[in-house]
C-alpha cells in the first residue's frame, strides 16, 4: 500500500511535465510570434509615413475638392440608389438627381448629428449643395422630407 504514493508521485511528475511541455510550447509560440509581430509594427509604420505624405499632399493643395453623385429612385420609392457614397477631403460638392416626381433633398450629417449642408427639396430635377472643409470621417446622407429618411432614404459618406 505504500507502494501507491510513488506511483502517485510519478503520475503528477508525468503531468507536470507534460504541463510544462505545453508550456514550452506556448513559449515557443510566442517567439515566432514576436518577430512576425515586429515586422507587423514595421509596415504599420510605413503606413503611418504614406498616411503623412498623402495628408502633406492634401494640405498643399488647400482647396482641395470632390464631389459625389446622389441619386434618389427614380421610380419614386424612399430610397436612395446608393447607399454609401465616397469622397475626399477637402470641399465637397453633392450632385443631387430626382428624375421621380416625389420631393426630395439630401443633407449632410456628421457621426455626431451635425447638419453640414444639403440642397433644397426638388422633383424631376437635379440640384447641387457643397460641404467647405470636410474632414476624413464617416458622414451620413439623408433625405430630410418627413418620414422619408425613417423609410430608409439616408446612406453613408465615406470622406477619405
Ligand atoms: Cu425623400
Amino acid at each position: 500500500m505504500k507502494k501507491a504514493p510513488p506511483v502517485l508521485v510519478l503520475v503528477l511528475a508525468a503531468l507536470a511535465l507534460a504541463a510544462c511541455g505545453s508550456d514550452n510550447g506556448t513559449t515557443t509560440e510566442a517567439e515566432t510570434e514576436a518577430p512576425s509581430g515586429a515586422a507587423a509594427g514595421e509596415s504599420e509604420a510605413g503606413g503611418e509615413e504614406a498616411g503623412g505624405e498623402a495628408e502633406e499632399e492634401g494640405s498643399e493643395a488647400g482647396g482641395a475638392s470632390s464631389s459625389v453623385a446622389i441619386e434618389a429612385d427614380p421610380s419614386g420609392g424612399l430610397s436612395f440608389t446608393k447607399e454609401e457614397v465616397t469622397a475626399k477631403a477637402g470641399n465637397l460638392t453633392i450632385d443631387f438627381k430626382n428624375a421621380s416626381p416625389v420631393g426630395h433633398d439630401v443633407k449632410i450629417e456628421s457621426e455626431g448629428g451635425e447638419e453640414l449642408g444639403g440642397t433644397e427639396i426638388i422633383t424631376e430635377s437635379s440640384a447641387t449643395a457643397s460641404v467647405k472643409g470636410i474632414k476624413p470621417g464617416k458622414y451620413t446622407f439623408f433625405c430630410s422630407v418627413p418620414g422619408h429618411r425613417e423609410a430608409g432614404m439616408e446612406g453613408t459618406l465615406v470622406v477619405e
